[in-house]
């Protein structure tokens, strides 16, 4: 079986191919189970997102229809991008999210998400350890809404307006030490709930676990979504909190935060740690540096809702967030 692609263009590649991050368990272990269970073509598709009016419907009724923040500020440095707000119905409905599914369309499965009485524990190398529930987290931090590109691995990409507070204020209340170096970030996960098929055989590294530095979380754009246009989370973006990191590649966004930690080395992560050669610990979005199986040079831009159409764009060095970031890594 032939694993590594010739670098061609993600465009150019029948859609069967651009597989997600998945493709290297789904290729390499799980190939037998999964077309077993009759899901292969499922967690390989990227069109399996193609929802009837019914599914529209009950997603925006039943999924978006969440409490509003109101009154809610633009932060002016990131009002609007070059390229439009994805449709909301698109975005919400082509995620992510492996703890309930290997394809796109996890949107209803991740209702299972148990998100009541949420808890955030922020530990490690920290003067002032805190548990946090929600509540607390928006009455302690100002938030406000920021509109930032948001770039898959993959080689999608979308235009997302969050709500949150910027990961800076979390550290300016816990105090990290001078010793702690880096923070690790792990999601929920409870195997009796989150069941995405073919994602709990084997050896998996659940949690999903992410990292930064401690300076790149210090980073202005560095930034924990409680909210997106205008709304609560829905499950399927990573309710109640999950962290956005704009100039790196999305897997680097872990969802449905329960624990912060602060650490003095570089903890192992989720991606990394299933195939480190195609998911590097700082995953900076970099046109210029392929994945082993496609390029990034250019993206598809999901652009136009309700459907799914994709515009071909140029990808942008840190993903256009040059000015705040080019420094950490000069
Ligand atoms: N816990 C958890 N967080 C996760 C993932 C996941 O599977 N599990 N997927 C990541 C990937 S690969 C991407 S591209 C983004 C997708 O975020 P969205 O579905 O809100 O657009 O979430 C990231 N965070
Ligand atoms: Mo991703």
């Amino acid at each position: 079986m032939s694993f590594f692609f010739h670098q061609r263009p993600s465009w150019q590649l029948p859609e069967s191919q651009i597989t997600s991050e998945s493709a290297y368990f789904n290729r390499r272990r799980f190939i037998k189970t999964l077309v077993g269970a009759g899901i292969a073509a499922s967690a390989t598709s990227l069109v399996g997102c193609q929802k009837t009016q019914a599914q529209n419907s009950e997603l925006q009724s039943t999924y978006l229809n969440l409490p509003k923040f109101d009154p809610l500020r633009t932060n002016p440095n990131f009002a609007s991008t070059e390229r439009p707000i994805t449709d909301q119905i698109l975005a919400s409905s082509y995620n992510n999210f492996y703890e309930f599914g290997g394809n796109k369309s996890i949107w209803q499965a991740a209702q299972n998400l148990p998100t009541e009485d949420w808890k955030v524990e922020v530990t490690g190398l920290v003067k002032n350890p805190r548990t946090y529930d929600l509540d607390t987290i928006k009455k302690e931090f100002s938030i406000e809404e920021r509109i930032y590109r948001f770039r898959c691995v993959e080689a999608w990409s979308m235009v997302l307006p969050w709500v949150g507070f910027p990961m800076k204020a979390l550290m300016e209340a816990v105090e990290p030490t001078s010793e702690a170096k880096f923070v690790s970030f792990t999601s929920f996960y409870d195997p009796e709930i989150t069941t995405g098929p073919g994602f709990h055989l084997g050896s998996l590294p659940w949690p999903y676990t992410e990292g930064l530095t401690i300076k790149e979380m210090a980073n202005e754009l560095a930034f924990f979504a409680i909210g997106i246009y205008g709304r609560e989370l829905p499950k399927q973006h990573g309710a109640p909190l999950r962290m956005v990191i704009p100039w790196k590649y999305g897997f680097k966004g872990a969802k449905s935060i329960v624990k912060i930690e602060f650490l003095k080395e570089q903890p192992a992560t989720y991606w990394n740690t299933i195939a480190p050669n195609e998911y590097g610990f700082h995953a900076n979005v970099n046109p210029n540096v392929p994945h082993p199986r496609w390029s990034q040079a250019t993206e598809k831009f999901i652009s136009e809702g309700p459907d799914l159409t994709w515009e071909r764009k140029e990808t942008f060095l840190y993903n256009g967030y040059q000015e705040y970031v080019g420094s950490l890594y000069g």
